[in-house]
């Protein structure tokens, strides 16, 4: 069975997501699927809009085959690796310049892979199944997947927030936040997508006839002290500024922070600060594609996949362990250009 089921109903084009035994996480190979029937459908007439959604069970992509890549690391120096980072960030340009709408069904869990898939999209459908999360910080990481474009440009610090912490949120918060541009209740959706399938058209209006009222975001209550104690740059000082704060939740988000990996965290600090001044995506993917290529070989990122996903004791021993000690030497090195013919390119168009 493949892993994604492509295809047509009326004139839209179905994307599926069929890896139900790993959450829909992104292969190499899925990547490069979406790619070929996104390419096929660009200039084909009959293809008005694409809906983007998960086949069976629970849904919607936990993220992007990490365990390969650990795999890959320890085996061919992370050549394999980096070839699925290529193709998965070849198709995130891919969908965030692709001139027809695609609707993205975030109903399940969204995270990492997952997000992007559903941020470049027109229309971006939560429900009360949706669990959105950027967690890389917990396996060493960085918030890639065009992370640095979309979250920095977030209302109240919100996107540092998410990476810096790993918060998860719900459709209710990813409406909230900009990150949904729709709520709609699970038991709409097979309607929406047969309205869809019957009037491309006029996705808008199916959208909205079938949204709900969301119930009220825990985010926007917390959005002030977020903005206030993730305004820094520095991972110092917001680790500072969530001590010096007597509330009960400061002292629950110090110890998320402070749990990730540090230099996971002073990458994500800088890649947002540096990302606010791009007006290219594809810039924005090569800098990611930079990062990952030299992330992955740090041993942060094997040791982060072995303690969440492999041996699943949720207990890394970082190095660097302080934030501190993560020196500006060493993220010039991971934020250093690569050899001209190892730079990442979007497809040739
Ligand atoms: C950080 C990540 C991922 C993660 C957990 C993290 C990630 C990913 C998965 C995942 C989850 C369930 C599966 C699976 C993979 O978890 O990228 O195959 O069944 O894919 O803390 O980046």
């Amino acid at each position: 069975m493949s892993e994604v089921l492509i295809r047509r109903e009326g004139a839209v084009g179905y994307i599926s997501l069929n890896r139900p035994q790993a959450l829909h996480a992104l292969t190499g190979e899925m990547c490069e699927g979406i790619s070929a029937a996104l390419s096929a459908w660009r200039d084909d007439p009959e293809i008005a809009a694409i809906v983007l959604d998960h086949a069976e069970g629970r849904g919607f992509c936990a993220g992007g085959d990490v365990a390969m890549v650990r795999r890959s690391v320890l085996e061919d120096g992370g050549e394999a690796g980096r070839a699925f980072f290529r193709a998965e960030y070849r198709m995130n340009h891919l969908l965030f310049t692709y001139p027809k709408p695609v609707v993205a069904f975030m109903d399940g869990v969204t995270m990492g892979g997952g997000v992007g898939l559903a941020l470049p999209c027109r229309y971006r459908v939560a429900t009360e199944n949706t669990l959105f999360a950027m967690p890389e910080g917990a396996i060493g990481l960085f918030p890639d997947i065009g992370a640095g474009w979309y979250l920095p440009r977030l209302r109240a610090r919100i996107g540092v927030f998410l990476v810096l912490t790993g918060a998860r949120l719900d459709g209710a918060e990813c409406l909230w936040a900009g990150l949904a541009t729709h709520y709609l209740p699970s038991e709409h959706v097979a309607e929406a997508k047969r309205r869809m399938a019957e009037q491309p058209d006029t996705i808008d209006a199916i959208l909205s006839e079938l949204s709900v009222e969301p119930p009220p975001a825990r985010l926007a209550r917390n959005a002030e002290r977020i903005e206030r104690l993730f305004a820094a740059d520095r991972l110092e000082d917001i680790l500072a500024a969530l001590e010096g704060d007597p509330s009960e939740w400061a002292g629950k988000e110090w110890k998320a922070v402070a749990a990730k990996c540090p230099t996971s965290a002073k990458v994500a600090l800088r890649q947002f600060a540096e990302s606010l001044n791009k007006r290219d995506f594809a810039n924005e993917m090569a800098l990611e594609y930079r990062l990952a290529a030299r992330m992955i070989m740090r041993p942060d990122f094997t040791e982060g996949v072995r303690a969440v996903l492999v041996d699943k004791d949720n207990a890394p021993r970082w190095e660097p362990a302080q934030a501190e000690d993560v020196t500006d030497a060493m993220l010039d090195e991971i934020f250093a250009p690569l050899a001209a013919s190892e730079e990442w390119t979007p497809f040739p168009t």
